[in-house]
């Protein structure tokens, strides 16, 4: 409740606008673009723009309104969000179609690096009241040939019951539901943790004022965030979703697939046990 009274998009705007700048430096991590690509690509999206407001006669009122909405969604810090939402999930899938191994999904913008180490077998950190149905978690990390990929790492990160994220809403101890699990010689990692909630986009900043005016709806299905790797393989950044959820057949990020729905199974003390491994592609 404290929680819901000072969460607002600028807040977690902010928050993600700064985890970029800091995670992706303008001066290190973002390379430059070569200028016969910035050419191609400027000139294509311009292009289809201009083809949208030809064939449909966008008037000056609509320009008007695109405008001063560009200009907050700035100012609300939501471009990360509003890219990530409408757009990652087509950069991810070109970036990982000739892969083999297990399947991957958009990152969003709530990764932290470097989660507090758990080991092979341990929980991530919670609350004491941590609410939410328990799930205990084991896989296996292995090499597309099948041998288990002893030193990969497991970075987990997701949503309370409430929704929300760590580190981007306010009250909520800094690495919550934030962790880093390393196999053992097997390969095998062993997580507690519990089952997130459906998650909705902010509704009170741009990207919510975009929804509403268009009539869609704010929703992502509850979903697991995991980085996976290993020396000589290619980083897995992918989700898993839950059987069930409303919205795992339309989620506003586009992010679901098939391949990432976990089959969890009830225990006899109330929580739920679930199997789901990954495989890495050589590097
Ligand atoms: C999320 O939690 C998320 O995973 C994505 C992709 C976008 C917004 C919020
Ligand atoms: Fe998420």
């Amino acid at each position: 409740e404290q929680a819901a009274q000072t969460t607002t998009a600028a807040a977690s705007g902010a928050s993600a606008t700064e985890r970029f700048h800091t995670d992706k430096s303008p001066f290190e991590a973002v390379k430059d673009t070569p200028k016969e690509r910035v050419d191609l690509l400027a000139r294509e999206l311009l292009y289809a723009a201009q083809e949208t407001i030809r064939k449909h006669k966008v008037t000056y009122d609509e320009f008007n309104a695109l405008k001063a909405w560009l200009i907050q969604v700035g100012r609300d810090g939501e471009w990360p969000l509003f890219l990530d939402v409408w757009l990652e999930h087509v950069v991810e899938d070109v970036a990982t179609a000739h892969r083999d191994g297990s399947k991957g999904s958009i990152e969003g913008p709530y990764y932290v690096p470097n989660a507090p180490e758990q080991g092979a077998d341990g929980a991530v950190p919670m609350r004491a009241d941590e609410r939410g149905t328990p799930l205990l978690w084991e896989g296996t990390v292995t090499s597309t040939d099948g041998t288990a990929l002893v030193g990969a790492t497991v970075e987990l990160w997701q949503a309370d019951a409430d929704g929300l994220y760590s580190q981007f809403a306010p009250g909520i101890p800094e690495w919550n539901l934030r962790g880093t699990f390393t196999v053992g010689t097997d390969g095998r990692f062993r997580i507690r943790t519990i089952e997130p909630a459906p998650y909705q986009i902010p509704t009170d900043g741009s990207c919510g004022k975009l929804i509403a005016a268009a009539g869609w709806h704010a929703w992502r299905p509850a979903h697991l965030h995991v980085k996976v790797s290993a020396p000589g393989h290619e980083l897995l950044t992918t989700q898993l979703y839950f059987p069930g959820d409303p919205h795992n057949d339309d989620d506003i990020a586009n992010a679901v697939k098939p391949e990432l729905m976990l089959e969890p199974v009830d225990r006899a003390d109330s929580g739920r046990t679930v199997e789901y491994g990954f495989v890495l592609d050589p590097a």
